[in-house]
């Protein structure tokens, strides 16, 4: 009995291993920021699913430990991602259905004549000079868009900081 549950659990972690290896495929090997990349098959659309998953790289909600930024993609030929971010304080991860972008790369630092342009649509940096990172999104594609309730709280424009504060993420119109 023991030897035949060793032998399933096996099997789901095996599984488990498969559905996040990094890039197996020729298909995937030569995308930017490959080493954040997880191919994953989704059984619903049939597809192959590519996501960037940023998990050591920033804090976010400022405890010291690192957050996950993933941008899921939607397996389609022009593929979107939609964003959600894991904070390490409440091991929670909050969901952006509406927040969507084609290019989730990041880049490096931008100065601000450069977030002006068109790209990047992602970067994370100390914005405020605070000591803590908040997450740019550049939304103005066909896909990314503010939510109502975001919209009757003022974010009006779809180039937005997300930032930790009073515990809680707040998201407003970038003013850069
Ligand atoms: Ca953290
Ligand atoms: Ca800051």
């Amino acid at each position: 009995m023991r030897n035949t549950f060793v032998v399933i659990v096996s099997i789901l972690i095996l599984t488990a291993v498969n559905a996040q290896s990094p890039l197996m495929t020729d298909e995937f090997s030569h995308i930017p920021n490959a080493e954040y990349a997880i191919v994953t098959y989704d059984s619903a659309i049939k597809a192959t699913v590519l996501s960037y998953h940023y998990h050591d790289l920033w804090d976010i909600d400022n405890d010291g430990i690192k957050d996950v930024i993933s941008f899921v993609g939607n397996g389609a030929a022009h593929t979107y991602y939609q964003f959600q971010v894991r904070l390490s304080s409440s091991d929670t991860w909050y969901i952006y259905p509406t927040f969507q972008l084609d290019m989730p790369y990041y880049q490096g630092n931008k100065n601000i004549k450069e977030l002006k342009e068109s790209h990047p649509q992602f970067l994370v940096s100390d914005f405020d000079h605070d000591q803590v990172d908040e997450i740019y999104l550049n939304l103005e594609n066909p896909f990314g868009s503010i939510p109502e309730e975001l919209t009757a709280k003022g974010v009006l424009s779809k180039r937005i900081l997300i930032e930790f504060e009073n515990e809680k993420l707040i998201i407003r119109d970038f003013n850069g």
